[in-house]
């Protein structure tokens, strides 16, 4: 094999964000070595990988096969033993970090931006996993954006481009190259997990679901699990063909995006149960008939009903929920006298609690649930979850939803976006409210007051690294709350995140729609901020 040596200028714009590097698909097209410079980056930040194996794939979106074209061969001139990679270069990020783990490898590349819109005009992106199957952590993502500040050279080599539509091996130098079938090793993890007898059974009966892939990663999986092992109608897959394009949605599974799903469930004849992933297969949304679970329940109903489930008879080590994600399943951890960590927002802060053996079950309010079966969140395995959970109590989602808040109480929950704000305002609207944070304790909201109010600051209990500035909170003494961040994932401007929660006990009061039981809050949310004025924006641009 001839190693090049190709010379690169570096940039100033690749810090890796919440989840990788995301940015506009003609920014990686037109910038001479985007890629390039981002991938040699996070080589030169590792240590010990020669011979090692490394695993490659990513959502199908616009750029992906070029992509990982470019990849093996600097991972072959790299010195990289193996590369694997998912037939037609397709992996969502669960089966990613499974096959991580499964073969052992050194790391892997993921190439998603998650679920932001695909094609020439939309997004592109790229994230690095350790060898624990998880996103890698901060100590790495910040040597891999030092090194692209510095970056002269990277390394590739000719060859010819590799087959991905054939599962099979070839070399480049002393590097095979291996295509798999991710999609049969990632079921077989599920089988491991969940009764898929029951399940069988279930959609034996009249039961029927409507699981939407969006046009994304999932649909193949979904296929291949739902339909093919579980003997689910055809058809229960809808949108299951990844395009490029994502044929021109968005794969944000949330009431917002996912159109076809919501006019289905909340139509004249639903399912019994629906579901949908997002672009590159990590996140869930459940649906009833007529009916949402805010991902915050869904977290706190996987825990409580958890032993139901053959991978977790044995009950949980403890649980885990972004600090932004409402506190439900604090109320299931505490009735279960289990631990409960609060972690900043991304999953690698979850990584290591589940490789210390603190954590089984974690998750995110933004349609993110997992457990330590793989080191990412993953969307099918919540789905088959809520599948093995309906199969053994043969009720509906809504009624296992409403007996959860008459035994736990029910935390009302909302999010509010400001997508595409300009970049100083926003920071501006959050260091003017950082500012005053002393001035808030005491200040009473109806009946509620302010109890303390901080910037969240995490100190990671197994490796002791501190993550500071992770969001602005607003806590009352009735355990409401009020959380501000900025999101590291939007590639325009800035988006501004407000979370609003508040813990309802009495049965009799969980009737109330959400924005009306959360008004008075959000009410205070926006002026305390003086969110208009810093956005010039009178309404959310999404609410979930
Ligand atoms: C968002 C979510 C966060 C999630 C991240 C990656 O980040 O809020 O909870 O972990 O996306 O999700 P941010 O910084 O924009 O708020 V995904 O589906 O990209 O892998
Ligand atoms: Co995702």
């Amino acid at each position: 094999m001839d190693i090049k040596t190709v010379a690169t200028t570096p940039f100033d714009d690749q810090r890796p964000g919440t989840s990788g590097l995301r940015k506009k698909t003609r920014v990686f097209l037109e910038k001479t070595n985007y890629l390039e410079n981002f991938v040699q980056a996070t080589f030169d930040s590792l240590e010990g990988f020669k011979g090692k194996t490394l695993v490659v794939g990513g959502d199908g979106r616009y750029g992906n096969k070029e992509a990982i074209q470019t990849i093996t061969r600097m991972a072959a001139a790299n010195g990289f033993g193996r590369v694997l990679i998912g037939k037609y270069g397709l992996l969502s990020t669960p089966a990613a970090s499974c096959v991580i783990r499964k073969y052992k490898a050194f790391g892997g590349f993921i190439l998603s931006a998650s679920h932001n819109p695909a094609g020439i005009d939309e997004d592109f992106g790229i994230k690095y996993n350790g060898d624990n199957g998880g996103p890698a952590v901060e100590k790495i993502t910040e040597a891999i954006y030092r090194h692209t500040l510095e970056i002269e050279q990277y390394l590739t080599c000719e060859a010819p481009d590799i087959h991905l539509e054939k599962v099979g091996s070839t070399q480049i130098g002393d590097t095979e190259v291996v295509v798999i079938n991710p999609i049969s090793d990632y079921a077989l993890l599920m089988q491991e997990i969940f009764d898929f007898d029951a399940i069988r059974e279930l959609f034996k009966s009249d039961f029927r679901m409507c699981f939407d892939g969006m046009s994304a990663i999932t649909g193949p999986y979904a296929r291949a699990i739902l339909e093919n092992e579980l003997g689910a109608p055809k058809g229960t897959v809808i949108n299951h063909i990844p395009r490029p394009d994502f044929g021109g949605g968005h794969p944000d599974p949330n009431l917002t995006y996912a159109k076809k799903l919501v006019s289905i469930m909340f139509g004249p004849t639903p399912p019994e149960f629906g579901a949908a992933s997002d672009g590159d297969g990590d996140r869930n949304m459940i649906l009833g008939r007529n009916f949402f679970v805010t991902p915050s329940d869904s977290l706190a109903i996987l825990a409580a009903n958890a032993t139901l489930v053959p991978g977790y008879k044995d009950g949980l080590a403890g649980v885990a929920r972004s600090m932004p994600t409402s506190a439900a399943v604090d109320q299931v951890a505490r009735a279960l006298q289990i631990p409960c960590f609060e972690t900043p927002t991304g999953w690698k802060f979850f990584g290591n609690l589940m490789d210390a053996g603190k954590i089984t079950l974690c998750g995110e309010e933004s349609f993110g649930t997992g457990s330590d079966h793989v080191r990412e969140k993953d969307g099918l395995w919540a789905v088959l979850f809520w599948l093995n959970i309906l199969a053994v109590r043969k009720c509906s989602v809504e009624d296992i939803v409403r007996q959860h808040w008459q035994k736990y109480g029910r935390n009302f929950y909302t999010r509010h976006d400001y997508e595409g704000v300009a970049k100083d305002r926003a920071e501006d609207m959050m260091q003017n409210l950082r500012n005053r944070l002393h001035s808030l304790p005491d200040r009473v909201v109806g009946s509620m007051r302010i109890s303390y109010s901080d910037d969240f600051s995490y100190t990671d209990p197994v490796d002791g690294s501190k993550s500071a500035g992770q969001g602005i909170r607003i806590q009352f003494n009735d355990g409401s709350r009020i959380v501000y961040r900025l999101s590291g994932t939007g590639t325009e401007g800035a988006t501004l995140r407000v979370y609003i929660e508040r813990f309802e006990e009495n049965p009799a009061a969980h009737r109330i729609e959400t924005q009306a039981a959360l008004s008075d809050l959000i009410a205070f949310a926006n002026n305390i901020a003086e969110i208009q004025k810093f956005t010039s924006r009178s309404k959310p641009t999404v609410i979930t």
